[in-house]
C-alpha cells in the first residue's frame, strides 16, 4: 500500500515540479513536496511503523524517490536561476562606457578669495581662528570697549538673538563684527597672539549695492612686544600686493572704533584705475578697505593681556567687498543670489 501512494506521490511531485516556470514557484514546491511537512515526510515517519521485513523493502524505495526529486529540484532550480539571469542580463543592462556630459560646479568667489586670504596670512605667521555667530553682547560689544551707553553701539545695528536683559554676558547678538573672537583668543592664547579670523557677521540694515544684511569679515590681531602701526602698514600691504599680484599702496585715515587708540580707517589704491580715479573709486584713486588701530589698553585688560607690557594692532575688513574688487562685480547682492548665470562664471 505505502509503495503504490508512494508511486502516486513522486508523480504528481514530477508534474508539478515539470510545471514550474519561474524561481519564485519552487518555495511552494519544496514545501508541498520535499518540507517536513510534505507527505513524503510522513511516509518517511510512518516506516518505523511497519514490520522489519516490509520496512527493508520500502526504506530503499521511498528513500530512492526523496533523493531523486531533491536531485531534480537542485537541477531545476539552477535551471531556472539562470534562465532568469540571463533574461536579465539581456534587457537590463547599462553602458558603463557611454559619457554622460558633467556639468561640474564651482568653488564660490567668496571662498575662492577666504582661501587665498588665508594662505597669504598663514605665510606670514598668523593662525587662523573662529568663533560662533551667536556671540554674547559682552563680547561683540562690552569687552571691546563699547558699553552700553555709548553711541557707538548704534554704529552697527544689532540683531538681538535674546531679548534683551541687563546682563551682557546672558544677552546674545548675532556677532555684528568679527571683532567679538578679540577677546575669546586673547583669553584662550594670552600673549603673544597672531590670529586672523574670516567669518559671516550680520547687520539689521537696509540692503543696497553694496551693503548686505549678511557679509564676511576678516579679522586680524596681532599683539606683541614692541608692536606699532608701521607692522599694521606692512602687513596689509604685503597682503594686498601677493593677493593681486601687483604693488598696491595702502593710506592711512583717522576712523573712530571703541576698541583701537588710535583708530584708523584704511583705504588702498584703486586696482580699476591705477590711482588715476574712475567710478568705482569715486574719482579718488582710493578705495575704503576696513577699520583698524591699535589695540585699546581696555581690550587687551580685558582680554587678560597687560597693556604695560605688550602692545597690538588690529584690523577687519569686508572680504565681501574685497571679492567685488577682485572680480569687479559691481553689486553685492549677486554674491548670495544663487543665480547659476552669475555663480557658473566662477
Ligand atoms: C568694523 O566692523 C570693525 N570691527 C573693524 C575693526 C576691526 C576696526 C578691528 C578696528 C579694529 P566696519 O563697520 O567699518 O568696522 O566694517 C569693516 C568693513 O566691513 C568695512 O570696511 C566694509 O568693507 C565691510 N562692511 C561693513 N558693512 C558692510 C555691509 N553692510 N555689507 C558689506 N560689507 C560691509
Amino acid at each position: 500500500m505505502l509503495v503504490h501512494r508512494a508511486s502516486d506521490f513522486e508523480k504528481k511531485a514530477r508534474d508539478a515540479l515539470k510545471k514550474i516556470q519561474k524561481v519564485e514557484g519552487l518555495g511552494v514546491f519544496y514545501a508541498n513536496f520535499l518540507g517536513k511537512k510534505s507527505e513524503l515526510n510522513d511516509f518517511l515517519k510512518s516506516l518505523k511503523d511497519l514490520p522489519a521485513e516490509e520496512k527493508r523493502d520500502i526504506a530503499p524505495v521511498i528513500q530512492k524517490i526523496r533523493t531523486e526529486l531533491q536531485n531534480d529540484f537542485d537541477a531545476k532550480q539552477a535551471f531556472l536561476r539562470k534562465k532568469e539571469l540571463d533574461e536579465r542580463l539581456a534587457s537590463d543592462w547599462l553602458d558603463v562606457t557611454k559619457e554622460f556630459p558633467i556639468k561640474k560646479g564651482s568653488i564660490h568667489p567668496i571662498s575662492r578669495v577666504q582661501r587665498r586670504v588665508e594662505e597669504i596670512f598663514t605665510s606670514m605667521g598668523f593662525e587662523i581662528a573662529d568663533g560662533p555667530e551667536v556671540e554674547t553682547e559682552w563680547r561683540n560689544f562690552d569687552a571691546l570697549n563699547v558699553p552700553s551707553s555709548h553711541p557707538a553701539r548704534d554704529m552697527q545695528d544689532t540683531f538681538w538673538v535674546s531679548s534683551r536683559s541687563q546682563d551682557p554676558h546672558e544677552n546674545t547678538v548675532l556677532r555684528t563684527h568679527t571683532s567679538s573672537v578679540q577677546i575669546r583668543k586673547m583669553m584662550e592664547y594670552g600673549a603673544p597672539v597672531r590670529i586672523i579670523v574670516p567669518g559671516r557677521v550680520y547687520r539689521n540694515e537696509a540692503v543696497d549695492a553694496s551693503h548686505d544684511a549678511t557679509f564676511y569679515q576678516v579679522e586680524g590681531l596681532l599683539v606683541d612686544k614692541g608692536i606699532s602701526l608701521a607692522h599694521l602698514k606692512g602687513t596689509i600691504q604685503a597682503m594686498l600686493s601677493e593677493l593681486f599680484e601687483k604693488e598696491v599702496l595702502v593710506r592711512f585715515r583717522p576712523g573712530y572704533f571703541p576698541f583701537v587708540e588710535p583708530g584708523l580707517e584704511v583705504d588702498f589704491s584703486c586696482l580699476l584705475c591705477n590711482g588715476k580715479g574712475c567710478r568705482v573709486c569715486k574719482h579718488s584713486g582710493w578705495v575704503e578697505f576696513m577699520g583698524a588701530g591699535m589695540v585699546h589698553p581696555n581690550v587687551l585688560r580685558n582680554g587678560g593681556i597687560d597693556p604695560e607690557v605688550y602692545s597690538g594692532f588690529a584690523f577687519g575688513f569686508g572680504l565681501t567687498r574685497l571679492v567685488m574688487m577682485q572680480y569687479g562685480i559691481d553689486d553685492i547682492r549677486l554674491l548670495f543670489s544663487q543665480k547659476k548665470s552669475f555663480l557658473s562664471q566662477f
